[in-house]
Formats: C-alpha cells, sequence, structure tokens
C-alpha cells in the first residue's frame, strides 16, 4: 500500500520538500530523547573512542570547561550506538515515503545525525543545500527531518526556500538537474542560472518558509533544496533526528567531499557503489 497520494509526491517535486505530518509515536520520541540523553551523558566523560565510528565525534565541540554540556550539538550516526535510533531509521513510514519520492524500489541510508539547538547556546545554520558537501555521484538523496521537540520558527525549525532544488539560479552551473534525478529544472523567475547561488547563503527568515512540526512528525526535502534554521530564541531545547537516504546503486565521487566525516576512513575509489554496510538497506 502507498504512503504517500499522488498530490503529496507531486507537491515534493515542486518544492523541493514536503511537510508530512506524524511518523512516530510520543512513547517513540520519549524513547529516542532518553536515549539521546543517555548518550550526551556518556559523551561528557568519554575518554576512549577507540569503539566508536570515527565519524560519531563529529561536531562535539569541546570548546572548555562549564561549555561542555551544551556545546555538544550533533550527533552522526546515532544508529550505530543507539537501538532506539537504529529502529527509526528502518522506519515503515519513513522509507515508504522516501521510496515512493525517489520512485526506487531499496534505498540505502547515507548517514544520520541529531542536531540539538539548546537554549541560550546555538547558532543559525546557514542557508545551504546539502548535496555539495557530499562525495556522492548524483543529486537523488532526500532527508527526513523528524522534530524531537516541537519546532517552530521561534526555536529554530526548519526554514526552507520552496522551488529552489529545480531552478538552475540557485545551483552551480556543472549541477546535475536531468529529469531522471525525477526533477525538471524550470526557471522561476528571471536571472540567468547561477545567479542567485551566492545571494541565497544569506537569506534569512525573510526570505524562507518556516516548517513549524509537532515532536514525532517529520518533512522531507532534496539534496538541492536550499534551507536553514535560524537560531532557538526560546528557552526550550529544539532537536531533531535527521535521517539521510540515498537509492541503492548510489556511487562514489571522491573530488566533491575528500575528506567527509562518514568515508575519508573506508578508503573508496570513484565510482564505486555505496553497498557497504555501513550504508546499509533501510526498511525491509
Ligand atoms: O537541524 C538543523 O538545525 C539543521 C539541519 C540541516 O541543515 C540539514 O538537515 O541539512
Amino acid at each position: 500500500m502507498s504512503v504517500l497520494t499522488a498530490q503529496q509526491i507531486e507537491k515534493f517535486h515542486q518544492d523541493g520538500y514536503l511537510k508530512f505530518g506524524r511518523v512516530i509515536s510520543d512513547e517513540q520520541v520519549e524513547r529516542m530523547r532518553t536515549a539521546l540523553s543517555r548518550v550526551i551523558e556518556e559523551e561528557l566523560t568519554r575518554t576512549d573512542y577507540s569503539n566508536l565510528p570515527p565519524e560519531f565525534a563529529y561536531g562535539h565541540a569541546r570548546k572548555g570547561e562549564g561549555e561542555v554540556r551544551r556545546a555538544i550539538h550533533q550527533f552522526v550516526n546515532m544508529w550505530k550506538v543507539a537501538p532506539e535510533y537504529r529502529e527509526t531509521i528502518h522506519h515503515p513510514l519513513i522509507t515508504g515515503a522516501i521510496r515512493e519520492l525517489m520512485a526506487v524500489e531499496h534505498v540505502r541510508l547515507w548517514h544520520d545525525q541529531v542536531i540539538s539547538k539548546p537554549p541560550g547556546d546555538n547558532e543559525k545554520f546557514q542557508c545551504h543545500h546539502d548535496f555539495y558537501f557530499w562525495p556522492l555521484e548524483r543529486p537523488t538523496m532526500i532527508t527526513c527531518w523528524l522534530a524531537l521537540d516541537d519546532a517552530t520558527a521561534d526555536n529554530g525549525c526548519m526554514h526552507v526556500v520552496p522551488g529552489s532544488h529545480r531552478d538552475p539560479r540557485f545551483q552551480p552551473p556543472d549541477c546535475d538537474l536531468s529529469p531522471d534525478i525525477f526533477l525538471e529544472p524550470k526557471p522561476m523567475g528571471p536571472g540567468e542560472p547561477g545567479s542567485l547561488y551566492q545571494e541565497v547563503r544569506t537569506w534569512d527568515r525573510e526570505q524562507t518558509v518556516p516548517v513549524e512540526l509537532k515532536a514525532g512528525e517529520c518533512m522531507f526535502h532534496h539534496c538541492l533544496n536550499y534551507h536553514f534554521t535560524p537560531q532557538n530564541r526560546t528557552e526550550r531545547q529544539r532537536r531533531a533526528f535527521v535521517i539521510i537516504y540515498m537509492p541503492d546503486g548510489t556511487r562514489y565521487k571522491h573530488a566533491q567531499s575528500p575528506h567527509h566525516v562518514c568515508t575519508s576512513y573506508l578508503n573508496l575509489t570513484d565510482g564505486q557503489e555505496m553497498n557497504l554496510p555501513q550504508f546499509p538497506i533501510c526498511g525491509e
């Protein structure tokens, strides 16, 4: 049975993102929050990293005493250290929706991450799209952004630039916008290809659309879609589980991101299929 309606798929292709709705129960949200607290506690005192995947500590900016507790804001590949997160990357609703959006039979995890914006000590994520940070051949990845706290414009929810994923004005000149990445490039207004490529990085709340979510709800976004998250201005925590999927058969492209934290220790070669256990098939 389908997870998405034809209208939802069409809307995703049109806008480059889709506000989906609830995928996990309150109980599972609570289990994931508890697991995160457990992992943070372990991380604060950890001195031995030898049993952890190298990418896991990425983003644990240990700035100095007193700042430590709040400074840890990003955990890459939670699925490897917490069963509560491993369960979620395989969630049938999420993976079913991703397969339908990609129109493929099998999807793999590229990587996941928890991003936490604690009150008082957090910054905005500049407007960006994700694909050019990744050593992957073609822009066919889709991210599921799952709220672990109610996410609002005030506490730093996802903000998007609708349609930017298929508008050549936002992309570098050599960007692949061919139809087989399931998108039709259609400029939305006047301007040369690439004319907004630099400017969009400075875009803020005024030029973007907030996607507010309740805890347990998710949105999907295409890897060429521009997005940013503003600073959390509230006294509440803002945690999200970000799961990035790629079609099975995706290939490695070293030059695009030679030092990526998830691949730099794997010795992959250009054009190699990403079919290692590190990138598991999800949802079946
Ligand atoms: O969750 C956030 O604050 C930022 C997430 C993001 O930029 C991404 O998923 O690419």
